[in-house]
């Protein structure tokens, strides 16, 4: 497995980061690949062209079987009897271990505003540029329209632009920094964002439970009520050469778990399966839920931060909306006491989110290599 980090002690590697500071401004000046995508009509340039060994391989990549990760309906917990609530625990159990990835139906959100937040955010990214542009954003905070992830001068780029936005903590919520337009996309996305911290509450309660940790375990864990919500809307428009680029690289949630409303049409999610890449088909309604990084940590690696990356097509746009629920950012998160066994010694050294991501931040998308750089010295 990828890992940039490999050949340097990992411990020294985070402390490096860490003090280093988000830098202020991107690199390079930015190209927005929706531009890039009208011009574009045989080839596309080269700083979108990945090396042959992260590029879609058929070979490697299964959309044309029954491959998919699991899909779980949630009702039972809510209306089930003991048997079919006992049963849905287990399936959720078995994908976070098996898959890292599920999805769920009957997650209690209104379908009609999964439909509406995610057309909105498409109307967002068929405004005019220069409306978008007002909204650009920079490495600081990374809030804003974007469209690239990571600092590194000269670095591979992914196809695709997105919009990233804070729901909490309340004292990072900017409307200031969200778009005005289309006009009830405030509106809309403030009460996606309240539906998705309620779902994402129930499922750490499962998720804690299935672990036999005390039901509130993991909430606490991350703060309590003082957790830290985003969203990444990433938009990627259609590519010339798909074959030779990615929507989205290869990477692991840094956060603790990501809610995500895929597009409703298109395809591209694909997850890591051993040395397959099983392309996602979406459950109408569903949202696919993924096991981050400090969920993995917490869990002792009972629980799988799985690799997953976004292709893209040549006839079709597509648009996601993936919801992070993260820890608070200033408290360490190590593994849980509870998980930490003499057969099963404590895999991770203690770290703060905020340290944590400095990583992504500064490397962007990049395997599992800032999970991995976090294990304990043995
Ligand atoms: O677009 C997708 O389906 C996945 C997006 C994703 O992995 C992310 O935003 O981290």
């Amino acid at each position: 497995m990828k890992s940039t980090f490999e050949s340097k002690p990992t411990t020294q590697v985070a402390k490096t980061m860490i003090n280093n500071n988000s830098p202020q401004e991107w690199p390079e000046p930015i190209v927005r690949v929706q531009s890039l995508s009208k011009i574009c009509k045989d080839s596309i340039p080269e700083r979108y062209i990945k090396p042959l060994s992260d590029r879609p391989n058929p070979i490697t990549s299964c959309d044309h079987d029954d491959a998919n990760i699991p899909i779980i309906d949630l009702g039972a917990l809510l209306y089930g009897d003991p048997y079919t609530r006992a049963s849905t625990l287990k399936q959720i159990s078995e994908a976070c271990k098996e898959w890292g990835f599920f999805q769920v139906v009957n997650h209690g959100v209104s379908h009609e505003l999964m439909d509406m937040a995610r057309e909105t955010w498409r109307q967002f990214f068929h405004l005019p540029m220069e409306v978008k542009q007002q909204y650009a954003n920079s490495p600081k905070t990374y809030e804003g329209y974007g469209s690239r992830l990571g600092v590194e001068k000269g670095a591979i780029l992914d196809w695709s632009d997105y919009y990233y936005l804070h729901y909490l903590p309340l004292s990072l919520k900017d409307y200031g920094k969200w778009p005005a337009m289309p006009p009830s996309c405030r509106e809309v996305f403030d009460e996606y964002g309240r539906e998705l911290v309620k779902l994402s509450g129930k499922l750490m309660k499962v998720l804690s439970i299935n672990l036999e940790l005390e039901e509130d375990f993991l909430q606490n864990a991350f703060g309590g009520e003082d957790i830290g919500a985003c969203l990444r809307v990433n938009f990627y428009p259609k590519c010339p050469k798909p074959d030779l680029t990615l929507g989205l690289s290869s990477h692991s949630d840094p956060g603790g778990m990501t809610l995500l409303l895929p597009d409703d049409q298109v395809t591209g999610l694909q997850v890591r399966k051993s040395n397959n890449w099983i392309t996602v088909k979406p459950a109408r309604h569903a949202f696919i839920v993924n096991i981050g990084d400090q969920i993995q940590v917490l869990s002792n690696a009972i629980y799988k931060s799985v690799e997953h990356r976004v292709i893209v097509n040549s006839d079709k746009e597509r648009v996601s909306l993936a919801f992070f629920y993260n820890p608070k950012s200033d408290i360490p998160i190590e593994p849980a006491k509870e998980l930490v066994k003499p057969d099963r010694p404590a895999l991770y050294t203690a770290m703060t989110f905020d340290e944590y991501r400095l990583f992504i931040r500064l490397r962007g998308p990049c395997g599992k290599s800032h999970v991995e750089s976090l294990k304990s010295p043995r």
